[in-house]
């Protein structure tokens, strides 16, 4: 089987970025960005989608951590494109619920967790908050965002600010670095908080979501053995 493995360097003038990215490892991440909190959701990524991944970006944080998140989304994004390669053989979608692997009663003891953890959990929680990711490596770029307007347009105050890097790093930088990846993994991505407050819960709860959704679609389906899911005959 070919390695699914990528390396990168994305040189601007805003942003240089190195990126190594294994998609079929097991979960190490060394990341840094200069930004703490990115850092723990970047981290907290490659533990839950099971991918390894070293990130080192050094940006204009001089100005404001948007460069950063946006481009470090990027780079991912173009790892995993190269990564995934022809696409052959993989489950694509990394979705929902899925009713009859999800419930309690498939948890039989001394069964393997590995497929149920990897296709019925895509809704993530975090204390008040529950997120929902549905991705499909597709070819097309999408993003949808929903459940966070009324966060997008709160006022951060200094008491936030103070009490933790998360509160800083707004929802719309979320956002841009979903959007970034969106656009150049070329999947559609759809990303919603169904409910939750803690600014750092809710983005949290939305990156363990994305590496669930991203786990499940990225593994092979044994059944489709060197075959492509889908019927046009390319992704
Ligand atoms: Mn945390």
């Amino acid at each position: 089987m070919r390695q699914r493995k990528a390396a990168l360097k994305r040189m601007t003038r805003e942003t240089r970025i190195v990126l190594k990215l294994n998609l079929d490892g097991r979960g190490h991440a060394k990341v840094k960005t200069g930004i703490p909190f990115f850092d723990h959701m970047l981290t907290l990524f490659a533990k839950h989608a099971t991918v390894d991944l070293t990130l080192k970006c050094k940006g204009d944080l001089e100005v404001d951590a948007h460069h950063t998140v946006e481009d470090c989304g990027l780079a991912l994004g173009q790892a995993f494109a190269a990564a995934l390669g022809d696409k052959m053989g993989i489950r694509r979608y990394g979705h929902g619920f899925e009713p009859e692997l999800g419930g309690a009663k498939s948890q039989k003891p001394g069964q393997s967790g590995r497929i149920l953890s990897a296709r019925g959990e895509a809704y993530v929680p975090m204390d008040e908050c529950l997120a929902r990711c549905v991705v499909d490596f597709s070819g097309r770029p999408f993003l949808v965002w929903r459940g966070l307007d009324r966060h997008a347009f709160r006022a951060i105050s200094a008491g936030d600010r103070h009490q933790d890097a998360s509160s800083t790093f707004r929802f719309g930088l979320a956002r841009e670095f979903f959007q970034a990846f969106a656009n150049e993994a070329r999947c559609n991505l759809h990303l919603e908080l169904l409910y939750g407050d803690e600014p750092h819960h809710v983005v949290e709860a939305l990156f363990k979501s994305f590496a669930r959704a991203v786990d499940a679609a990225r593994q092979f389906d044994p059944r489709i053995r060197g075959l492509l899911p889908s019927t046009k005959g390319k992704l």
